[in-house]
C-alpha cells in the first residue's frame, strides 16, 4: 500500500497491523477475523492477549528499527490500542503504510499537558488545572483542594496518579512523585456522573457516535459501565456534540473515546481523550448493531461508517486481579452463568496482578435496573469469594 493510496479501501483478506496487544487489540483482532482480514500484532509481551488471534506476531520493544520494517512489510495498514505507543514509531510507520489514527492524535492523547492545552485553546471546558515541571512546584499551585496529580505521560488505569486532599499532604506527595515531569495538577470536581462517548471519524465528513456510557470507578479503575447512561436526552445530545466537536478538531480518522464529567449544574467538563476504542465500550459488541471495534476497522480500511443503533441496555462489570481467579472456580462460573443475561469475557492474560483488568461480565437485557442489580450482586460474589 502506497501512501498516496490513502482513500482506497483495503480489501478483505489483507493484513491489519495492531500496535499493542491488550484486550482492546484482542477485540479488534476478533472483529477483523470475522470481516475476513488477517491480523499482525506487535507487543513487547510475548503473551499479549491479541496475539491469540494474530497470523504474525512481533515481540520486540517498540523502538526496534528492524521490527518496524518487518511489521510494515507484513501489514497493509495499522491501528493502535493504547496511548503509550511511542509517537516516533507511528511517525516512522506512517512513511511506509497507512496508520489510523495517526501520530497527531496519539501525540495529543499521550501527553496530558498537550491534551489540556489543545482543549483549552479550542474552548472546550475542562477542570481547572496547573502544570508543574518539578515536584517542589506543588507548593505554589493556586488551585482549591482536593487535587489529583497525574504524570503527563505513561499513565493509565490509576497508574501515575496521586490524590491530595489536605495541604498537610502536599510535601509528602511531592516526595513520592515518581518518574520524570511534567505533571498535571487537576482540581477535583464533585461530579454527578462520569460519561464516556465513543466517536468514529472517517477523517473527512462522516462522524458517528455511540450514546454516552455511564462509568463507575473504584480507586481510579473502571469498575462498572452502564449503557445507556442514566441522563436526559438533552445531556446525551450535548455530550455527543461535544465529543464530535473535539474529534473533528483533531482531524484524524479512527475511533476515539472522550471521557467527561457531568456536574450537578448540568455542565460537562472533558477529562481526557483516548485515540482508540475504550474499555467502557466493550459492551458495544453485544448491545449495538455495530461495535466500536468494527468501526475502528471500517475507519482504518476506508469502509463506510454507520451510526450505531442500540439493541439492548447493558451493564458491564470489570473483573480485576484476583477476582479472576475466583471467577475460574467452576462453582462461581456456573453461578454467574445461571443468569440468562450474563456473558463472560476473559482476556487471556497470562499473569494475574492486583487490579489488572482480566476480563468482564456483560449483562444485557430489557431491564436496566435488573442488570445493575445483577452486576452489583456478582461483584460482591466475586470479591467475597476472595476472603
Ligand atoms: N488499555 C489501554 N489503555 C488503557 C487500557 N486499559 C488496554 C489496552 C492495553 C491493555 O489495556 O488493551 O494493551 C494493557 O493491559 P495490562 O493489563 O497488560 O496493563
Amino acid at each position: 500500500m502506497k501512501i498516496e493510496d490513502q482513500h482506497l479501501v483495503i480489501p478483505l483478506g489483507s493484513t491489519l497491523g495492531m500496535l499493542g496487544g491488550g484486550q482492546i487489540g484482542g477485540f479488534f483482532a476478533e472483529a477483523a477475523l470475522r470481516f475476513g482480514y488477517k491480523v499482525s500484532v506487535w507487543d513487547p509481551s510475548p503473551n499479549a492477549p491479541a496475539k491469540r488471534f494474530a497470523s504474525v506476531v512481533f515481540d520486540a520493544p517498540f523502538d526496534h528499527p528492524d521490527t518496524l520494517k518487518k511489521f510494515a512489510d507484513v501489514s497493509d495498514c495499522a491501528s493502535l490500542e493504547w496511548e503509550n505507543i511511542p509517537v516516533t514509531l507511528t511517525d516512522d510507520l506512517e512513511k511506509l503504510i497507512r496508520v489510523r489514527p495517526g501520530s497527531n492524535s496519539l501525540g495529543l492523547a499521550q501527553d496530558r499537558t498537550k491534551e489540556k492545552h489543545f482543549l483549552t485553546e479550542n474552548h472546550i471546558p475542562v477542570t481547572k488545572y496547573a502544570v508543574i515541571e518539578n515536584p517542589d512546584e506543588l507548593d505554589v499551585v493556586q488551585l482549591e483542594l482536593p487535587w489529583v496529580v497525574k504524570t503527563a505521560t505513561l499513565g493509565y488505569d490509576g497508574h501515575g496518579q496521586w490524590r491530595i486532599s489536605k495541604s498537610q499532604d502536599i510535601a509528602s506527595i511531592a516526595k513520592s512523585l515518581k518518574g520524570d515531569g511534567p505533571w498535571v495538577v487537576e482540581q477535583v470536581v464533585p461530579y454527578k456522573i462520569e460519561l464516556s462517548v465513543v466517536v468514529g471519524y472517517d477523517g473527512k465528513t462522516k462522524l458517528v457516535t455511540f450514546p454516552p456510557t455511564e462509568n463507575i470507578h473504584e480507586n481510579g479503575i473502571l469498575r462498572i459501565s452502564i449503557s445507556p447512561a442514566r441522563i436526559s436526552m438533552e445531556i446525551e445530545k450535548r455530550a455527543q456534540d461535544l465529543a464530535q466537536e473535539i474529534i473533528r478538531k483533531i482531524g484524524d480518522p479512527g475511533v476515539f473515546c472522550v471521557e467527561m464529567f457531568l456536574l450537578e449544574n448540568g455542565r460537562l467538563l472533558v477529562n481526557e481523550i483516548a485515540p482508540r476504542p475504550h474499555n467502557a465500550g466493550h459492551h458495544t459488541i453485544d448491545s449495538f448493531t455495530v461495535s466500536q471495534y468494527e468501526l475502528q476497522i471500517r475507519a482504518l480500511v476506508g469502509l463506510p461508517l454507520v451510526n450505531p443503533q442500540q439493541i439492548t441496555p447493558s451493564v458491564l462489570l470489570n473483573v480485576l486481579g484476583e477476582e479472576y481467579t475466583n471467577l475460574t472456580d467452576s462453582y462461581t462460573t456456573s453461578w454467574i452463568l445461571k443468569n440468562q443475561n450474563a456473558r463472560i469475557y476473559s482476556y487471556g492474560k497470562a499473569d494475574v496482578r492486583p487490579n489488572r483488568k482480566m476480563g468482564h461480565i456483560l449483562f444485557s437485557g430489557p431491564s436496566q435496573e435488573d442488570l445493575i442489580l445483577s452486576a452489583q450482586e456478582t461483584h460482591k460474589f466475586l470479591t467475597k469469594a476472595n476472603v
